[in-house]
């Protein structure tokens, strides 16, 4: 989606709030309303689906417009003993859990989710820093994924779990590391993909070996990278900071909308 667009979801978002609260101070004593406060930050994704429909794709392009290098951000080799020694191996060894809200939990090898049907798309990467690059990846989607699991009707998140601890924490800690999260209907857009796939080579560890999400609609950090565990939930506020990511606990949208 162009800038202008966003810009006008932000400002459509911002008047919507900022003219159901300017009205009564006490509005803030209402239960519902605080709850309607609490889904505010659902209400870009609703203005978005007004302009474009769930389903919308992201613009796809050819061959021609792929940057010839596509460049690394954030983690670039997680800094995990576990890690080093799946990839030393070739990730042989790694496989991704499916697991939580789900009728048949899952251990998926590299080799089972490269048997799956795939999906090969040409798409822009925009990270909030500053840069966008276009890129070609390949992998499962990530409904096809949901459908061997089998969510229960509870479950409403899909949160991923990410190999690479990330700095200021405990390093030894599993709730250390980088995370994030997609609700259902985003996890089953047709460009949601698992990719084990880069500009027709094998991801590199750079950009997320073995296996990394595309979200397309949304900015870079919903990317995670090194997946090892996607887990169906109910709720984010139980997930450690509670906004169902590591750069949403410090602040960025949960609704990444681009
Ligand atoms: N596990 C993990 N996933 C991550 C990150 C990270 O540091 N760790 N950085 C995010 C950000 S901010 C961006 S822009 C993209 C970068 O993907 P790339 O390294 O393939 O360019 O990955 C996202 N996913
Ligand atoms: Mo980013």
């Amino acid at each position: 989606m162009s800038t202008p667009r966003r810009q006008f979801l932000r400002l459509a978002a911002g008047m919507l709030a900022g003219g159901a609260l300017a009205g009564c101070d006490r509005l803030s004593d209402n239960a519902s309303f605080t709850g309607f406060l609490r889904r505010a930050q659902y209400l870009s994704r609703w203005a978005q689906d007004l302009l474009t429909g769930p389903d919308a794709m992201a613009q796809e392009f050819s061959e021609d417009d792929i940057t010839s290098d596509f460049r690394s951000n954030g983690t670039s080799m997680p800094d995990s003993a576990l890690y080093r020694e799946l990839a030393n191996a070739g990730f042989r060894d790694w496989a991704l859990e499916v697991d939580g809200m789900v009728r048949q939990p899952l251990i998926l090898s590299l080799a089972q989710l490269k048997a799956l049907p795939s999906r090969t798309q040409i798409t822009r990467h925009d990270c909030v820093e500053g840069w966008s690059a276009i890129a070609k990846w390949t992998g499962v989607p990530l409904s096809r994924v949901l459908d061997l699991a089998g969510p229960l009707p509870q479950a409403r998140f899909v949160v991923f779990h990410c190999a690479d601890p990330m700095d200021g924490s405990d390093r030894t800690a599993p709730q250390s590391t980088y995370y994030e999260s997609l609700d259902l209907r985003e996890a089953r857009h047709a460009q949601t993909i698992l990719a084990y796939g880069l500009n027709d080579a094998p991801l590199p560890v750079a950009n997320g070996a073995p296996l990394r999400l595309r979200v397309e609609r949304q900015l870079g950090y919903k990317h995670a990278k090194y997946l090892m565990r996607i887990a169906l939930v109910d709720r984010l506020d139980g997930i450690r900071g509670g906004k169902g990511g590591y750069w949403e606990d410090l602040g960025y949208e949960w609704y990444a909308g681009i």
